[in-house]
């Protein structure tokens, strides 16, 4: 039988630690032998989904690419990381169930407060929403539906990275195994 494929979709503000934690994991799926395709959020919006922007319908359908390219790498016995915001419960539950078709689905939210993702602003992208200067910004000016169905909740602010990785790698072997 062809192995069983897995989406792990992580999703949060910007600034919460996504990223971070989405590309360690890729890594270390990808040391153990595991084929690992890493869906990073700048790549597709270069790519996949270049010319988006981030009203509601562009951000659904930025969320919607990657939940199908991720679902045929899973399909194939990959396993497929990604890290958008995703910000909107309908556009992740079209995901869940497209992935579930094709193998696992693990969501993974990454809870960090906005007061710290702000307060991070490692690209100093919050102070330019704040002035007015981002429109339709997450968290400022477009909302966030913080997910009530996540499989694994992370809250950078409380848990490094390494943890981080070890607790959705512990969600995941439990549920490939099972
Ligand atoms: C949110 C924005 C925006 C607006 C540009 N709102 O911290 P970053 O810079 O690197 O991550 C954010 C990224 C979000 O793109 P996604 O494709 O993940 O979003 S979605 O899932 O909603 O489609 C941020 C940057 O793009 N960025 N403008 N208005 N983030």
């Amino acid at each position: 039988a062809r192995r069983r494929g897995a989406v792990v979709f992580f999703t949060g503000l910007s600034g919460s630690g996504k990223s971070t934690v989405a590309r360690a994991l890729a890594a270390e799926l990808d040391d153990e032998g595991l084929h690992t395709t890493l869906l990073d959020g700048d790549e597709v919006r270069h790519h996949l989904s270049k010319g988006l922007g981030f009203d509601r319908e562009s951000r659904e359908l930025n969320v919607e690419r990657i939940g199908y390219v991720a679902s045929l790498v899973s399909s194939h016995g990959g396993v497929a990381v990604a890290a958008p915001i995703a910000p909107f419960a309908s556009g992740r539950a079209r995901v869940r169930e497209l992935a579930q078709q094709a193998g696992l689905f693990l969501l993974v939210h990454v809870s960090t407060p906005l007061e710290v993702c702000e307060a991070r602003d490692r690209k100093g992208l919050y102070a330019k929403a704040r002035r007015g200067e981002i429109p339709e910004f997450t968290g400022i000016s477009s909302p966030y539906e913080a997910p009530t169905d996540a499989d694994v909740v992370i809250d950078t602010s409380q848990v490094d990275v390494s943890d981080a990785v070890a607790r959705v790698r512990a969600a995941l072997a439990q549920r490939l195994d099972g």
